[in-house]
C-alpha cells in the first residue's frame, strides 16, 4: 500500500529539514585551533552564532586552556578564581544563552601578549520558531502530492 510508505517519506523529510537546521559546531580557529598569534576577531567577524551552536577549542592539551570570562576580564585579561578552566585539549562549549561571550587562555602572557583571546555575540535561537512551519508546510505538500499520488495508484490499480 501507499500509505505506510507515504508515512516514512514523510518522516524523512522532517528528519532531513530538523538535522539541515540544528546546532552547528564551530571550531575556533578552524584548522589553526586555539593557538598563539591568530586573528580570532577576524575569525568570528563573518560567523553568526546561534543559541545552540558549540564552539569547540582544539589544542594541546597542557599547552593552553580555555576560560569564560567577563568583559573586563577579556579585556584585561585577569582570571579570577570564579572562572572556570577547561584543560580537556578538545572543549566543547555549547552556547545556551544570547549575548556577549568572552573566552581567554589563562596560561602564561598568551592572552595580553599572543591574541589568546575571543569574543563572541550570541543570537537567540530563531531557527526553534522557524523549524514547525518549515516542517509543517513541507509536510503538507508532501501529504497532497502523496494523496494524489495514492487516488493515481488506487485508480490504476483498479482497471488492473
Ligand atoms: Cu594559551
Amino acid at each position: 500500500m501507499v500509505a505506510p510508505r507515504l508515512i516514512i517519506v514523510l518522516i524523512a523529510t522532517i528528519l532531513v529539514l530538523a538535522t539541515s537546521i540544528s546546532a552547528k559546531d564551530y571550531v575556533v580557529g578552524d584548522d589553526s585551533g586555539w593557538t598563539l598569534d591568530f586573528d580570532y576577531q577576524t575569525w568570528a567577524k563573518d560567523k553568526v552564532f546561534f543559541v545552540g551552536d558549540n564552539l569547540v577549542f582544539n589544542y594541546a592539551s597542557g599547552s593552553h586552556n580555555v576560560v569564560k570570562v567577563n568583559g573586563t576580564g577579556f579585556q584585561q585579561c585577569i582570571v579570577s578564581s570564579t572562572n572556570e578552566v577547561l584543560t580537556s585539549g578538545r572543549d566543547v562549549i555549547p552556547l545556551k544563552t544570547p549575548g556577549r561571550k568572552w573566552y581567554i587562555c589563562g596560561v602564561g602572557k598568551h592572552c595580553e601578549s599572543r591574541n589568546m583571546k575571543l569574543v563572541i555575540t550570541v543570537l537567540p535561537n530563531t531557527k526553534d520558531t522557524t523549524l514547525i512551519p518549515i516542517a509543517t508546510s513541507g509536510s503538507t505538500k508532501l501529504a497532497v502530492y502523496g494523496f494524489i499520488i495514492a487516488l493515481f495508484v488506487s485508480r490504476l490499480l483498479l482497471f488492473v
